[in-house]
């Protein structure tokens, strides 16, 4: 799907000190807080030495990415005992250390008390600084999918030159493992499952994984009989870029035949709870849903409350209680006694309590019931308020379709303009274009430009690499001639906060930069935002007039809605586009959009919906 390959340069420096442990870090992240909560201060309050957790931590690692070198495994024991030992050990190993008995630590040699030595003092090891120059550390994280070892996790990465677990992923997807040897289709599954196993243990879902399984269980339910409606709620219906779990509800006066049917869902391994009313189920990818059954007469004040979100619920509970009401999950009662008030739409419930309908992406308990209450709710964006993907790629990079192709493709969905955005030259791995490549690529754009007319306006860009030292990837005379100009991080993402900074700050303020793509980075399941200051980013957006793009590939979300929110504020553009790969790509652009909506943004912030003159005449004057 829509998703930028990354370079292998990931390895540049550590970052943030968690990144080490990939998808562990929660975990990681945990002990670390447990452990500084009481011990470090006794100790030393300026240095936060490595806990037992996070010096097993990083011998496993160690062990892990040599392994996956290729070492022998017998060269990597030293490496697991220790960090075994170590996790067993009932003193912190900075005791230890301290009275100088490293070596009486179980499993722990001379070599491997020097390192935990280095370790304490210093926070690093150069050992395995040096080892994670030859293998991307990103790698170790594939271990966590059940059916992968460190042979195949080398072979994988050897031979197709992917490091992050969602290229795995998109690998698996398009069959691209099962000629590999030792490898065959059923490998591409296990691959998949465990994968989305993984995405259970770091907690949420990303929405585009949770959104289609929604809509296929609503489409299930709906033909039970007896059901009016099925409609999904909770987190997912508020469209947040990761959800904790499927809220369904359906209207039916049987509510048996529907826990029956939700249930015995295909894929269903476990019922966690089955009542009358309620059921929550367990899929065997670890995803959780629920559902609820009201009668169709309360269906609306029933979606409202399983809407959510809480914070949204409280407000709304306390006006209700401001009119003398009492709301619950299903009804509205007067205080003072009386019949009850049933509402089968969610209009009746916002009306009830004197407001505008609020639309779902809203509810999160910010301002929009005090907007609703004065009837100052924003117009938000639509997906058809979109006239323009200026940001996309073709077979001339990575893209799966030639550029006749995704301009047919565009004009069938009522696209208005496209822009052909392929990779700059120092992404090789995404086969980024040479000046010489562009030069034919504009000169194919005239040619489908006459064979078109003017049915769609099909303009020159670059999506550009900012490099590791904040300059671009092509000379700016080359910048200015093209049409728009989009420029990425992908590469040495995991740079410290203030270099990486003043990295992207580069690109915002040269004038030839019209778009910021992706700004945060960070891709599902398993590649964190790089650490930006985003007020600091923003608010130079906003002064030099670049826009900021709310990708809508459901692996980033990327700006995500509170930066886009903060981003409304201050005045910045915003760009919506799908970083389309392919035809299907461009139906991710609900995504975006849906993400736009819940920072408030209306079609006005968004350079996408302008008219095509208007949109030309930005571009002439950004130069
Ligand atoms: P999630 O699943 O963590 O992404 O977040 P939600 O918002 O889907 O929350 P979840 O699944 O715990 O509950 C679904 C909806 O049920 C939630 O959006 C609002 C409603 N709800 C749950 N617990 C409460 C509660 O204690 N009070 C009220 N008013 N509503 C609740
Ligand atoms: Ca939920
Ligand atoms: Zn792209």
């Amino acid at each position: 799907m829509g998703r930028d390959l990354n370079t292998k340069d990931t390895t540049d420096t550590k970052g943030k000190g968690d990144s080490l442990y990939g998808v562990f870090s929660f975990v990681t992240f945990v002990s670390f807080v447990v452990f500084n909560g009481f011990s470090v201060q006794s100790y030393n309050p300026n240095e936060v030495p490595m806990n037992n957790k996070q010096l097993a931590d990083t011998f496993t690692l160690i062990a892990n990415l040599l392994e996956i070198k290729g070492e022998i495994i017998y060269k990597t024991l030293a490496y697991r005992k220790a960090s075994e030992s170590l996790l067993g050990l009932p003193r912190d190993a900075s005791e230890f250390w301290k009275e100088g008995k490293l070596e009486e630590i179980p499993g722990v040699g001379k070599a491997i008390a020097e390192k935990i030595d280095e370790l304490l003092s210093t926070g690093k090891l150069e050992f395995l600084e040096k080892i994670k120059k030859e293998i991307p550390e990103e790698l170790a994280t594939w271990l966590a999918v059940p059916s992968l070892g460190p042979k195949k996790v080398g072979m994988i990465w050897k031979t197709l030159g992917i490091t992050s677990l969602s290229q795995l992923e998109s690998a698996a997807k398009g069959g691209k493992l099962r000629d590999l040897p030792g490898m065959g289709a059923k490998s591409e599954t296990a691959i998949l499952e465990g994968i989305a196993s993984l995405a259970r243990r770091s907690g949420r879902l990303p929405l585009g994984r949770a959104y289609p399984l929604a809509q296929q269980i609503v489409a299930q339910l709906k033909r039970v009989k007896g059901v009016v409606a099925a409609e999904p709620a909770g987190s997912l219906r508020r469209m947040r870029s990761t959800v904790g779990d499927l809220d369904i509800l359906v209207a039916s006066k049987d509510s048996e035949a529907v826990m029956e049917a939700f249930t015995n869902l295909p894929n269903v391994s476990r019922v966690l709870g089955k009542g009358e009313f309620k059921s929550s189920v367990e899929f065997s990818d670890g995803i959780r849903a629920q559902v609820w059954v009201h009668p169709p007469n309360e269906f609306g004040t029933a979606l409202q409350y399983a809407t959510g979100s809480k914070d949204h619920n409280v407000l709304l509970r306390q006006l209700a209680l401001d009119k003398g009401l009492s709301l619950s999950d299903h009804s509205f009662k007067k205080v003072k006694g009386g019949k009850e008030i049933f509402c089968s739409t969610e209009e009746e419930v916002y009306k009830t309590l004197g407001l505008q309908w609020v639309p779902p992406e809203l509810r999160e308990g910010r301002d929009e019931v005090a907007l609703a209450k004065a009837n100052k709710l924003p117009k938000l964006i639509e997906v058809k308020d979109i006239k323009a993907n200026l940001h996309m790629h073709s077979t001339y990079s990575d893209g799966k379709l030639s550029m006749m192709d995704m301009a047919k493709a565009a004009m069938k969905r009522g696209l208005k303009t496209i822009v052909f955005s392929d990779h700059s030259v120092s992404l090789g791995v995404a086969n980024g274009l040479s000046i010489e490549r562009h030069k034919q690529q504009a000169a194919e754009i005239k040619k489908i430009q006459k064979q078109l007319g003017d049915q769609i306006m099909i303009l020159h860009s670059s999506e550009v690499e900012i490099k590791a030292d904040g300059s671009l990837d092509y000379p700016d005379d080359f910048l200015a001639s093209l049409d728009l100009v989009v420029a990425s991080l992908h590469s040495s993402l995991r740079q410290p906060r203030e270099k990486i900074t003043a990295r992207l700050l580069k690109a915002v303020n040269n004038p030839h930069v019209d778009i910021i793509g992706h700004p945060t980075g960070r891709e599902f399941p398993d590649r964190e935002a790089a650490d930006l200051d985003m007020e600091v980013i923003l608010q130079a957006a906003a002064k030099s007039g670049v826009a900021m793009e709310i990708s809508a590939s459901p692996y980033r979300l990327d700006l995500d809605d509170p930066h886009a929110r903060r981003a409304r504020e201050l005045g910045v553009l915003l760009s919506i586009n799908t970083d389309a790969h392919s035809e299907e790509d461009y139906d991710m652009l609900h995504y975006g959009v849906a993400i736009a909506r819940r920072a408030g943004v209306t079609k006005e912030d968004v350079i996408n919906c302008w008219s095509t003159e208007k949109l030309l005449k930005w571009l002439k004057k950004r130069g």
